[in-house]
């Protein structure tokens, strides 16, 4: 005789497939609660698979050379793609968003001349995003996963998975925007082997507005999406070298970062009002006068190639220049006689948008005992165009 069917595994494979829901509801509600009581704007889940579009961007970029020979994720396309690479285990990510605006620009206005800095640097703004992103780490720690943060990182591309994760969308700017927040938010995500509910895509895009192409000062935005980093101000400011001669003037009072395509952002605009000031300020005369190390410990928070001060006075002595006021040619012509060629060079073109006499004359005596050929054609040129 055929005994009746044993139904039993059934129950018990139902039973194990509804406690595995059950735990993966709870530990996306804790991490949601967390997430909410520390103060970050979203949070969102996606799978941990390759993002083959990115890699595609990445060395097209790379390829065009509209990556500017910048680094970070450009230095390896397949890594910052793929983040399996760096962690074979991974299976999902967690990716939150920190809102910087309305808590950035508290400075008080500087009595030297003004440096302006953009919105997501006036203080380290990741800090409390990473202090946030550990306490999740810690939540899928205790509950027996894997957890890595990855945070600003050359292993991922943060803002494709925002995108994937369905807590914001591409702009036109290349910036991703959430609602109410438009692009002014920082992001960071986890890398972990917690099986989490992949988020559905946003289903915004930014229609008929272009608002950020023109408002853009170098024209760096070149069509919908793709971003001429050689053109950024936010690049620019933060590369070595000389600022090239051609956008030392659009730089205007621009000392680190630049907002412009932000501000002109219509889902943001709400959010930028209600700061405090309109973005912080850097009193340069006073900066140029600190020694390298408070420097240094001062902007820790930047990004300065090999954490080099002179790059920051390179910067400051730019927005002087732009500010061509004759209270400055003391602290200008006072430069020609530093012993960094790359900010006497910088203090040349500096000197050459006064119209302060003393300008010209401070130019000419530097001409007779400069010795490094960059310099001299600095000076030459800046007398030039004084004549
Ligand atoms: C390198 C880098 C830069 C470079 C290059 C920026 C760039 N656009 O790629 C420079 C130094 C210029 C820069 C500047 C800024 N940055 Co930055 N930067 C990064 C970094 C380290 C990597 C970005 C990257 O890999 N880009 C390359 C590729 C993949 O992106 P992409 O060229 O935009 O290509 C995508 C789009 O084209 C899109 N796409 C494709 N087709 C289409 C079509 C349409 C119609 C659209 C709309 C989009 C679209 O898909 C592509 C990806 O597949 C990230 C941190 C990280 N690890 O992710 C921060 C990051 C992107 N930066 C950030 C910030 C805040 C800034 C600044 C606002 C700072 C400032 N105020 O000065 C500016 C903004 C300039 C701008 N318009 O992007 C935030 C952005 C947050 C956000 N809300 O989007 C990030 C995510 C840092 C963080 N952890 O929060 N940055
Ligand atoms: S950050 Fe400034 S320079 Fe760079 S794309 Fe935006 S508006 Fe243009
Ligand atoms: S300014 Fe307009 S086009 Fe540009 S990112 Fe914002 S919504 Fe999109």
């Amino acid at each position: 005789m055929v005994g009746s069917p044993d139904w039993s595994w059934r129950r018990t494979a139902s039973l194990q497939a509804s406690s595995f829901y059950a735990g993966r509801v709870a530990l996306e509600d804790d991490l949601r609660q967390t997430a909410r009581s520390i103060g970050l704007d979203a949070i969102g889940y996606c799978s941990a698979e390759p993002f083959p579009e990115v890699e595609g961007s990445l060395r097209e970029a790379v390829a065009s050379g509209r990556s500017a020979s910048l680094g970070f994720t450009f230095t390896d396309p397949a890594t910052a793609s793929d983040p399996r690479s760096s962690f074979p285990w991974a299976v999902s990510l967690v990716v939150v968003s920190h809102a910087y605006v309305p808590d950035s620009g508290r400075q008080p206005p500087p009595k030297g001349g003004n440096g302006r800095v953009a919105r997501f640097a006036t203080e380290d703004h990741y800090a409390p995003l990473r202090l946030g992103l550990d306490r999740l780490r810690k939540v899928l720690i205790s509950a027996g996963y894997r957890a890595e943060v990855v945070c600003d990182d050359n292993r991922l591309v943060d803002r494709a998975v925002a995108v994937r994760a369905g807590i914001a969308w591409w702009g036109k700017s290349t910036m991703v925007l959430a609602p109410g927040v438009g692009p002014w938010m920082l992001l960071g995500s986890i890398v972990t082997d917690a099986p989490l509910s992949p988020g559905d895509p946003m289903l915004r895009e930014c229609g008929s507005c272009e608002a950020c192409l023109p408002a853009c000062p170098t024209g760096a935005i070149i069509a919908p999406g793709v971003l001429d980093a050689r053109r950024c101000l936010a690049a620019i400011a933060q590369s070595a070298g000389s600022i090239p001669v051609e956008f030392r003037e659009v730089m205007g009072d621009r000392f680190y970062g630049c907002d412009e395509c932000l501000t002109a952002c219509p889902p943001g605009e709400r959010l930028a009002a209600s700061a405090s000031i309109e973005s912080g300020g850097v009193d340069l005369i006073e900066m140029l006068a600190t020694a390298d190390r408070p420097l240094r410990e001062r902007f820790d928070h930047f990004y300065v190639p090999r954490n080099q001060a002179r790059f920051l006075r390179r910067n400051a002595i730019v927005n002087l220049g732009n500010a061509a006021a004759a209270r400055f040619t003391g602290v200008l012509a006072g430069l020609l006689g530093h012993p960094d060629a790359l900010l006497r060079a910088h203090a040349a073109w500096a000197l050459g948008r006064s119209a302060d006499p003393a300008a010209a004359a401070a130019l000419r005596a530097a001409r007779i005992t400069e010795y490094e050929s960059e310099v001299v054609s600095e000076i030459d040129q800046a007398l030039s165009t004084l004549d």
